[in-house]
Protein backbone atom coordinates (compact mmCIF):
# COMPACT_ATOMS: atom_id res chain seq x y z
CA UNK A 1 0.00 0.00 0.00
CA UNK A 2 1.17 3.43 -0.84
CA UNK A 3 1.30 5.35 2.65
CA UNK A 4 1.05 8.97 2.68
CA UNK A 5 4.49 10.86 2.59
CA UNK A 6 5.14 12.03 6.36
CA UNK A 7 7.82 12.94 8.42
CA UNK A 8 8.83 12.70 12.24
CA UNK A 9 11.46 13.67 14.64
CA UNK A 10 12.00 14.21 17.68
CA UNK A 11 14.55 15.64 20.50
CA UNK A 12 15.35 15.08 24.04
CA UNK A 13 14.89 17.28 26.18
CA UNK A 14 17.53 15.98 28.66
CA UNK A 15 20.66 18.30 28.00
CA UNK A 16 21.58 21.76 26.32
CA UNK A 17 21.27 21.54 22.79
CA UNK A 18 24.18 21.59 20.35
CA UNK A 19 25.95 21.82 17.21
CA UNK A 20 25.49 17.78 16.99
CA UNK A 21 21.89 17.92 17.22
CA UNK A 22 21.58 21.07 14.84
CA UNK A 23 23.16 20.03 12.16
CA UNK A 24 22.78 15.96 12.53
CA UNK A 25 18.70 16.98 13.03
CA UNK A 26 17.36 20.43 13.34
CA UNK A 27 18.89 22.04 10.22
CA UNK A 28 17.51 19.02 8.36
CA UNK A 29 14.41 19.15 9.36
CA UNK A 30 13.73 22.72 7.79
CA UNK A 31 13.79 21.84 4.16
CA UNK A 32 11.00 19.03 4.66
CA UNK A 33 9.02 21.27 5.67
CA UNK A 34 8.38 22.18 1.55
CA UNK A 35 8.13 18.11 0.33
CA UNK A 36 6.53 16.92 3.29
CA UNK A 37 3.89 16.91 6.12
CA UNK A 38 6.54 17.23 8.97
CA UNK A 39 5.41 16.34 12.73
CA UNK A 40 8.49 17.41 14.46
CA UNK A 41 8.38 16.63 18.37
CA UNK A 42 9.97 17.26 21.79
CA UNK A 43 10.52 13.81 23.03
CA UNK A 44 9.80 14.69 26.63
CA UNK A 45 8.98 11.20 28.06
CA UNK A 46 12.15 9.86 26.50
CA UNK A 47 13.81 12.55 28.47
CA UNK A 48 13.03 10.98 31.72
CA UNK A 49 14.19 7.79 31.16
CA UNK A 50 17.17 8.93 33.27
CA UNK A 51 16.86 11.26 35.79
CA UNK A 52 15.29 15.19 35.20
CA UNK A 53 15.21 17.79 37.48
CA UNK A 54 11.29 18.63 36.95
CA UNK A 55 12.38 22.72 36.41
CA UNK A 56 15.01 21.66 33.87
CA UNK A 57 12.56 19.32 32.25
CA UNK A 58 10.64 22.11 31.90
CA UNK A 59 12.95 24.87 30.39
CA UNK A 60 14.40 22.16 28.55
CA UNK A 61 11.18 21.83 27.04
CA UNK A 62 10.63 25.15 25.89
CA UNK A 63 14.29 25.28 24.52
CA UNK A 64 14.40 22.59 22.00
CA UNK A 65 10.30 23.76 20.71
CA UNK A 66 12.18 27.25 20.77
CA UNK A 67 15.11 25.94 18.87
CA UNK A 68 12.78 24.27 15.81
CA UNK A 69 11.00 27.54 15.15
CA UNK A 70 14.48 29.83 15.47
CA UNK A 71 16.10 27.50 12.60
CA UNK A 72 13.14 28.23 10.80
CA UNK A 73 10.43 25.69 11.27
CA UNK A 74 7.21 27.20 11.02
CA UNK A 75 4.54 25.89 13.41
CA UNK A 76 1.62 26.46 10.76
CA UNK A 77 3.07 24.24 8.40
CA UNK A 78 4.58 21.54 10.57
CA UNK A 79 2.82 19.87 13.59
CA UNK A 80 5.46 20.77 16.33
CA UNK A 81 4.35 19.95 20.21
CA UNK A 82 5.92 17.80 23.53
CA UNK A 83 4.99 14.72 23.38
CA UNK A 84 3.71 13.86 27.18
CA UNK A 85 0.70 16.25 25.57
CA UNK A 86 -0.52 13.41 22.92
CA UNK A 87 -1.26 10.17 25.70
CA UNK A 88 -1.68 8.41 22.92
CA UNK A 89 1.83 7.94 22.21
CA UNK A 90 2.30 6.03 25.66
CA UNK A 91 -0.08 3.89 24.34
CA UNK A 92 1.26 2.42 21.43
CA UNK A 93 4.37 2.39 23.47
CA UNK A 94 2.64 0.10 25.53
CA UNK A 95 1.73 -2.05 22.99
CA UNK A 96 4.96 -2.27 21.51
CA UNK A 97 6.56 -3.56 24.38
CA UNK A 98 4.06 -6.46 23.55
CA UNK A 99 5.32 -6.52 20.48
CA UNK A 100 9.23 -5.95 20.64
CA UNK A 101 11.34 -8.76 21.97
CA UNK A 102 14.00 -8.48 25.55
CA UNK A 103 16.47 -10.02 23.34
CA UNK A 104 16.28 -6.99 20.79
CA UNK A 105 16.58 -4.32 23.41
CA UNK A 106 19.76 -6.22 24.65
CA UNK A 107 21.54 -5.64 21.80
CA UNK A 108 20.91 -1.79 21.63
CA UNK A 109 24.44 0.30 21.47
CA UNK A 110 22.79 2.88 23.15
CA UNK A 111 21.47 1.60 25.95
CA UNK A 112 24.67 -0.51 26.54
CA UNK A 113 26.75 2.68 26.15
CA UNK A 114 24.41 4.65 28.33
CA UNK A 115 24.16 1.75 31.03
CA UNK A 116 27.38 0.96 31.05
CA UNK A 117 28.15 -1.76 33.94
CA UNK A 118 24.76 -0.41 35.36
CA UNK A 119 22.48 -2.42 33.45
CA UNK A 120 20.52 -3.83 36.64
CA UNK A 121 20.00 -0.21 38.06
CA UNK A 122 18.90 2.40 35.45
CA UNK A 123 15.32 2.51 34.48
CA UNK A 124 13.29 0.30 32.50
CA UNK A 125 11.99 3.01 30.66
CA UNK A 126 15.58 3.66 29.18
CA UNK A 127 15.70 -0.04 28.06
CA UNK A 128 12.30 0.10 26.49
CA UNK A 129 12.98 3.76 24.82
CA UNK A 130 13.64 1.98 21.36
CA UNK A 131 9.87 1.01 21.68
CA UNK A 132 8.49 3.96 22.41
CA UNK A 133 10.62 5.84 19.65
CA UNK A 134 8.70 3.16 17.18
CA UNK A 135 5.57 4.34 18.81
CA UNK A 136 6.16 7.98 17.97
CA UNK A 137 7.14 7.39 14.31
CA UNK A 138 4.13 5.09 13.69
CA UNK A 139 1.54 6.50 15.63
CA UNK A 140 1.29 8.56 12.84
CA UNK A 141 2.51 6.36 10.17
CA UNK A 142 5.21 8.19 9.22
CA UNK A 143 7.27 7.22 6.31
CA UNK A 144 10.69 9.01 6.62
CA UNK A 145 12.74 10.20 9.74
CA UNK A 146 15.74 12.43 9.65
CA UNK A 147 18.01 11.82 12.64
CA UNK A 148 21.89 11.55 13.14
CA UNK A 149 23.79 8.65 12.45
CA UNK A 150 23.49 7.28 16.32
CA UNK A 151 19.80 6.82 15.92
CA UNK A 152 19.96 4.18 12.75
CA UNK A 153 19.92 0.79 14.96
CA UNK A 154 16.96 2.30 16.69
CA UNK A 155 15.48 3.05 13.65
CA UNK A 156 16.29 -0.64 11.87
CA UNK A 157 14.05 -1.78 15.44
CA UNK A 158 11.50 0.63 14.51
CA UNK A 159 10.55 -1.54 10.99
CA UNK A 160 11.36 -4.97 12.92
CA UNK A 161 8.50 -4.00 15.14
CA UNK A 162 6.15 -2.89 12.70
CA UNK A 163 7.04 -5.67 10.53
CA UNK A 164 6.26 -7.94 13.71
CA UNK A 165 3.21 -6.44 14.18
CA UNK A 166 2.17 -5.98 10.44
CA UNK A 167 3.09 -10.14 10.62
CA UNK A 168 1.60 -11.07 14.16
CA UNK A 169 -2.04 -9.33 13.60
CA UNK A 170 -2.37 -10.12 9.55
CA UNK A 171 -5.27 -12.35 10.11
CA UNK A 172 -7.15 -10.19 12.19
CA UNK A 173 -6.07 -7.06 9.87
CA UNK A 174 -7.43 -9.47 7.06
CA UNK A 175 -10.75 -9.34 8.75
CA UNK A 176 -11.51 -5.89 9.61
CA UNK A 177 -10.50 -5.01 6.02
CA UNK A 178 -7.07 -3.34 6.30
CA UNK A 179 -3.93 -3.54 4.54
CA UNK A 180 -2.06 -6.35 5.44
CA UNK A 181 0.82 -4.04 6.02
CA UNK A 182 -0.96 -1.80 8.52
CA UNK A 183 2.40 0.40 9.68
CA UNK A 184 4.69 1.28 6.92
CA UNK A 185 8.68 0.11 7.03
CA UNK A 186 9.72 3.79 7.51
CA UNK A 187 12.68 5.28 6.06
CA UNK A 188 15.71 6.52 7.62
CA UNK A 189 16.96 9.98 6.73
CA UNK A 190 20.61 9.75 7.40
CA UNK A 191 22.12 12.39 5.26
CA UNK A 192 24.94 15.15 4.78
CA UNK A 193 27.95 16.40 5.54
CA UNK A 194 27.31 16.31 9.26
CA UNK A 195 25.45 12.70 10.69
CA UNK A 196 27.89 12.20 13.50
CA UNK A 197 30.25 15.08 14.70
CA UNK A 198 32.47 14.64 16.80
CA UNK A 199 33.75 15.72 20.35
CA UNK A 200 35.54 19.31 19.90
CA UNK A 201 38.33 17.43 22.09
CA UNK A 202 38.25 13.65 20.68
CA UNK A 203 37.41 13.43 17.01
CA UNK A 204 36.96 9.96 17.70
CA UNK A 205 33.99 10.66 20.19
CA UNK A 206 30.60 11.69 19.13
CA UNK A 207 29.64 15.13 20.22
CA UNK A 208 27.17 14.80 23.03
CA UNK A 209 24.76 16.02 25.85
CA UNK A 210 25.88 13.69 28.11
CA UNK A 211 29.54 14.84 27.66
CA UNK A 212 30.74 16.12 30.84
CA UNK A 213 33.82 18.59 29.49
CA UNK A 214 32.02 21.88 27.83
CA UNK A 215 34.81 22.36 26.18
CA UNK A 216 33.97 19.27 23.79
CA UNK A 217 30.74 20.88 22.74
CA UNK A 218 29.23 24.03 20.87
CA UNK A 219 26.37 24.73 22.35
CA UNK A 220 23.31 26.44 20.35
CA UNK A 221 23.35 29.19 22.76
CA UNK A 222 26.97 29.78 23.31
CA UNK A 223 27.93 33.08 22.70
CA UNK A 224 30.37 34.77 19.97
CA UNK A 225 33.22 34.65 22.42
CA UNK A 226 32.90 31.27 23.50
CA UNK A 227 32.01 29.95 20.08
CA UNK A 228 35.61 31.37 19.07
CA UNK A 229 37.46 30.12 21.82
CA UNK A 230 36.34 26.52 21.62
CA UNK A 231 36.87 26.51 18.00
CA UNK A 232 40.23 27.83 18.39
CA UNK A 233 41.09 25.27 21.32
CA UNK A 234 39.64 22.59 19.08
CA UNK A 235 42.24 19.41 19.24
CA UNK A 236 43.51 19.02 15.82
CA UNK A 237 47.05 17.65 14.46
CA UNK A 238 49.65 19.72 13.14
CA UNK A 239 49.50 19.22 9.18
CA UNK A 240 47.39 21.40 6.82
CA UNK A 241 44.18 20.82 5.38
CA UNK A 242 45.09 18.14 2.31
CA UNK A 243 43.46 19.03 -0.94
CA UNK A 244 41.26 16.03 -1.40
CA UNK A 245 38.98 14.25 1.27
CA UNK A 246 40.88 10.90 1.26
CA UNK A 247 43.60 13.37 2.66
CA UNK A 248 41.45 13.22 5.46
CA UNK A 249 41.64 9.46 6.44
CA UNK A 250 42.79 9.27 9.70
CA UNK A 251 42.49 12.64 10.73
CA UNK A 252 39.44 12.42 12.76
CA UNK A 253 39.25 15.99 14.24
CA UNK A 254 40.83 17.47 10.93
CA UNK A 255 38.32 15.37 8.95
CA UNK A 256 35.03 16.92 12.30
CA UNK A 257 36.19 20.42 11.44
CA UNK A 258 36.04 19.87 8.02
CA UNK A 259 32.64 18.50 8.29
CA UNK A 260 31.44 21.28 10.39
CA UNK A 261 32.20 24.06 8.37
CA UNK A 262 30.22 22.04 4.92
CA UNK A 263 27.07 21.62 6.82
CA UNK A 264 27.47 24.73 8.37
CA UNK A 265 28.02 26.46 4.85
CA UNK A 266 25.58 23.88 2.82
CA UNK A 267 29.01 22.71 0.67
CA UNK A 268 30.55 19.42 0.17
CA UNK A 269 33.95 18.85 2.10
CA UNK A 270 35.31 18.82 -1.57
CA UNK A 271 34.30 22.01 -1.98
CA UNK A 272 35.44 23.35 0.86
CA UNK A 273 39.21 21.69 0.74
CA UNK A 274 38.95 23.11 -2.32
CA UNK A 275 39.02 26.40 -0.64
CA UNK A 276 41.22 25.68 1.86
CA UNK A 277 43.54 23.27 0.70
CA UNK A 278 46.92 23.93 2.17
CA UNK A 279 45.52 26.15 4.89
CA UNK A 280 46.92 25.82 8.64
CA UNK A 281 44.39 26.03 11.68
CA UNK A 282 45.69 29.48 12.17
CA UNK A 283 43.39 30.21 9.09
CA UNK A 284 41.35 27.82 9.16
CA UNK A 285 39.58 27.75 12.81
CA UNK A 286 39.01 31.90 12.16
CA UNK A 287 37.28 31.17 9.55
CA UNK A 288 35.05 28.87 10.60
CA UNK A 289 34.46 30.62 14.02
CA UNK A 290 33.21 33.51 11.68
CA UNK A 291 30.74 30.86 9.78
CA UNK A 292 29.71 29.49 13.10
CA UNK A 293 28.69 32.58 14.80
CA UNK A 294 26.90 34.15 11.66
CA UNK A 295 24.63 31.24 11.77
CA UNK A 296 24.25 30.13 15.28
CA UNK A 297 24.09 33.58 16.64
CA UNK A 298 20.75 34.76 15.15
CA UNK A 299 19.31 31.73 16.13
CA UNK A 300 20.37 32.06 19.86
CA UNK A 301 19.23 35.21 19.48
CA UNK A 302 15.60 34.05 19.01
CA UNK A 303 15.88 30.78 20.94
CA UNK A 304 15.83 33.54 23.72
CA UNK A 305 13.34 36.13 22.58
CA UNK A 306 11.13 32.70 22.53
CA UNK A 307 11.63 31.36 25.57
CA UNK A 308 11.11 34.83 27.51
CA UNK A 309 7.00 34.48 25.32
CA UNK A 310 5.76 31.47 27.75
CA UNK A 311 2.37 32.73 26.49
CA UNK A 312 3.10 32.10 22.98
CA UNK A 313 5.46 28.88 23.67
CA UNK A 314 2.17 27.43 25.29
CA UNK A 315 -0.01 28.12 22.26
CA UNK A 316 2.20 26.75 19.74
CA UNK A 317 2.94 23.37 21.75
CA UNK A 318 -1.00 23.27 22.39
CA UNK A 319 -2.00 23.69 18.90
CA UNK A 320 0.56 20.98 17.42
CA UNK A 321 -0.28 18.96 20.30
CA UNK A 322 -4.26 19.07 19.57
CA UNK A 323 -3.25 18.77 15.84
CA UNK A 324 -1.15 16.07 16.39
CA UNK A 325 -3.51 14.19 18.44
CA UNK A 326 -6.46 14.33 16.11
CA UNK A 327 -4.09 12.44 13.89
CA UNK A 328 -2.56 9.87 16.49
CA UNK A 329 -6.28 9.25 18.12
CA UNK A 330 -7.65 8.21 14.34
CA UNK A 331 -5.12 6.04 14.10
CA UNK A 332 -5.25 4.62 18.40
CA UNK A 333 -8.93 3.84 16.83
CA UNK A 334 -8.08 1.47 14.92
CA UNK A 335 -4.82 -0.27 16.60
CA UNK A 336 -7.64 -1.00 19.52
CA UNK A 337 -9.72 -2.63 17.17
CA UNK A 338 -7.35 -4.91 15.69
CA UNK A 339 -5.22 -6.06 18.79
CA UNK A 340 -8.91 -6.54 20.43
CA UNK A 341 -9.50 -4.21 22.99
CA UNK A 342 -12.91 -3.47 24.11
CA UNK A 343 -13.94 0.04 24.15
N1 LIG B 1 26.93 14.33 17.52
C1 LIG B 1 25.87 14.28 16.74
N2 LIG B 1 26.00 14.40 15.41
C2 LIG B 1 24.90 14.35 14.59
N3 LIG B 1 23.66 14.19 15.06
C3 LIG B 1 23.49 14.06 16.40
N4 LIG B 1 22.40 13.90 17.17
C4 LIG B 1 22.77 13.83 18.47
N5 LIG B 1 24.10 13.96 18.57
C5 LIG B 1 24.58 14.09 17.30
C6 LIG B 1 21.06 13.82 16.65
O1 LIG B 1 20.25 14.75 17.36
C7 LIG B 1 18.92 14.22 17.44
C8 LIG B 1 18.41 14.31 18.83
O2 LIG B 1 19.11 13.50 19.70
P1 LIG B 1 18.45 13.13 21.09
O3 LIG B 1 18.43 14.28 21.98
O4 LIG B 1 17.12 12.53 20.92
O5 LIG B 1 19.33 11.99 21.63
P2 LIG B 1 20.82 11.66 21.50
O6 LIG B 1 21.14 11.13 20.16
O7 LIG B 1 21.03 10.73 22.60
O8 LIG B 1 21.55 13.06 21.71
P3 LIG B 1 22.84 13.32 22.52
O9 LIG B 1 23.16 14.74 22.42
O10 LIG B 1 23.92 12.38 22.14
O11 LIG B 1 22.38 13.05 24.00
P4 LIG B 1 22.91 12.03 25.07
O12 LIG B 1 24.17 12.62 25.59
O13 LIG B 1 21.80 12.02 26.07
O14 LIG B 1 23.14 10.73 24.40
C9 LIG B 1 18.97 12.80 16.89
O15 LIG B 1 18.51 12.82 15.55
C10 LIG B 1 20.42 12.47 16.92
O16 LIG B 1 20.78 11.53 15.93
Amino acid sequence: MAFTPRVFSGIQPSGDLHLGNYLGAIRRFVPLQNTHECIYCVVDMHAITVWQEPEDLRRRTYEVAAAYIAAGLDPKRSIIFNQSQVIQHAELGWIFNCVARVGWMARMTQFKDKAGKNTENVSLGLFAYPSLMAADILLYKSTHVPVGEDQKQHLELTRDIAQKFNHDYRKRLKVLGFDEEYFPLTEPVIAGPATRVMSLRDGTKKMSKSDTSDMSLLYMMDDADTISKKLRKATTDPAPLPEAVKGLEGRPEAANLVAIYAALSDKSPAEVLAQYAGAGWGIFKPALADLAVSVLGPIAAEMRRLVGDRAEMDRILRDGADRARTLAEANMKEIRQIVGFVR
